[in-house]
């Protein structure tokens, strides 16, 4: 009945990219009374996320957290060039942790919502306990596409053989696939593709963070069976609307600036451009001319991240770039930046997240994806209207420098286009409906709990 109270508990990812959904969904449910359970895989790589979860235990004290202690491993996995990865795989290995923890919660849950990268390692689990667990998908519905498809497309030497036409959709070029998914052998990300993708099919249900008017045929080809048959719901529940509780800060620089005039440059929380790429990225900002507000990242972790600016930009950059523009070091608060009367464009790697809290604040993208699903955002990205994307930048790792006159020039494209404007201020306004009073994702949420509350 309803004066029965829906308990949930809810289980991330490593990574800021994996984090941030979860914790917007938890406040989400929280306002909807359900009580939820935030399981911590415990310790976070990033200081990011160890933050980001201190500010959300003291804004809602009746958020309940549980922590999933890491154990160490004895011998590092052979892929360990990702931090963020090489964490799934220790989330992986304690997993035993988590029957015993679950069980142990009252009142008695009436789901999980776990991660898309825990999905092969928590569903056999909460099958033997006769829980629900439903997928949070922290990508588009277009990389679910491919997600839940790719463990067919491999041959028996393990390449994509055949990266099928999903009926009723486009295909997915192969230049956008993430590199290490081509390549041959296998690599943690291609071994999560695979595992987590197969596994899709078993769980209860599969949360997006998208909305109906800008996935509508990929959303619909889902649910009707034409990318994989059996695939439970695909539940579009999104754009999840920025909290309140994330940490503000004052930036004076950009509250001088004028309406609209400032360029935000960022490409993520782990992504580190090479020295080379930052200094020419730094010189092509300089020479477009207009106001930037630059987040400079020298490695993917941010507490290994010790350099001064001066040492990454060099003395005579930096000058230059102080004249125009304004770059830093630290962490800001990006949905509070792109909420900012200043800003005016994005320069954005096309996370999943700064795409949706671009589209969120009405800010156009120019767009410069770097890795994994990156490119398959870009590409939403120029078809809904929201900004533009030159292809042949390429990925940001190991390939050709893109040159400062190339950046400049594209960065007073995007910063001139009024017709971007309109096109924007009309997207941010479909996204707020969808979340608001009946629109189409509050709607699939409300449905969500009333089969909890059962
Ligand atoms: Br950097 C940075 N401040 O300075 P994405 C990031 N963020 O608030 P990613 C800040 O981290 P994956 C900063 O607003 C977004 O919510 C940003 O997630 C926030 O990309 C989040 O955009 C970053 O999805 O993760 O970090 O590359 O590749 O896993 O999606």
């Amino acid at each position: 009945g309803d004066l029965q109270v829906t308990h949930v508990a809810l289980l991330p990812s490593a990574g800021m990219g994996h984090l941030t959904p979860f914790l917007r969904l938890a406040a989400l449910l929280t306002a909807h009374n359900v009580h939820v359970t935030f399981i911590t895989p415990s310790p976070t790589v990033s200081l990011a996320e160890s933050l980001s979860l201190s500010h959300l235990f003291t804004t809602f004290p009746q958020i309940t957290q549980k922590h999933l202690h890491l154990l160490p491993l004895d011998q590092p996995s052979a892929n360990s060039e990702d931090p963020f990865y090489y964490h799934f795989e220790l989330i992986r290995r304690s997993s035993h942790l988590l029957p015993p923890l679950l069980s142990s919660l009252c009142p008695p849950l009436s789901a999980i919502i776990t991660d898309m990268s825990l999905t092969s390692t928590v569903n056999p689990l909460t099958d033997s306990l006769g829980l629900p667990n439903y997928i949070f998908f922290t990508s588009s519905a277009k990389m679910l596409t491919f997600y839940v498809s790719f463990h067919t497309m491999l041959g028996p030497n393990h390449e994509i053989e055949d990266h099928t036409k999903v009926s009723g959709l486009e295909q997915i070029p192969k230049a956008w696939i993430p590199p290490p998914l081509l390549r041959g052998g296998n690599n943690l990300l291609k071994t999560f593709f695979l595992e987590n993708g197969k596994k899709m099919t078993e769980s209860s249900g599969i949360l997006v963070n998208t909305y109906e008017s800008i996935e509508r045929e990929t959303l619909a080809a889902l649910n009707e069976g034409k990318v994989l048959r059996k695939l439970p719901s695909v539940i579009a529940i999104g754009p999840l609307a920025p909290c309140i509780f994330e940490e503000s800060q004052q930036l004076a620089w950009l509250d001088d600036q004028p309406t609209g005039s400032v360029l935000y440059v960022s490409f993520g929380s782990r992504t580190a451009m090479s020295r080379d790429q930052i200094r020419e990225l730094g010189d092509g900002l300089v020479r477009s001319g207009c106001r930037f507000l630059w987040v400079v990242k020298d490695k993917k972790v941010d507490v290994e991240d010790d350099k001064k600016l001066i040492e990454v930009l060099g003395q005579g950059l930096l000058e230059r770039v102080k004249k125009n523009g304004f770059a830093v070091k630290n962490w800001l608060n990006q949905q509070e930046i792109l909420s900012h009367p200043a800003i005016g464009g994005f320069l954005s790697h096309c996370g999943w997240n700064s795409l949706t809290e671009a589209l969120w604040n009405g800010v156009r993208i120019l767009a410069w994806p770097q890795h994994g699903d990156q490119k398959i955002n870009a590409d939403l990205v120029e078809r809904i209207g929201l900004g533009t994307w030159d292809k042949s930048w390429g990925w940001g790792e190991g390939e050709m420098l893109v040159k400062a006159q190339d950046i400049a020039e594209r960065v007073r494209e995007i910063m001139g286009n009024k017709l971007l404007r309109l096109q924007t201020d009309h997207i941010r306004e479909e996204a707020r409906m969808a979340v608001g009073d009946g629109g189409s994702s509050t709607k699939r949420l409300y449905a969500l709990i009333k089969i909890w509350k059962r």
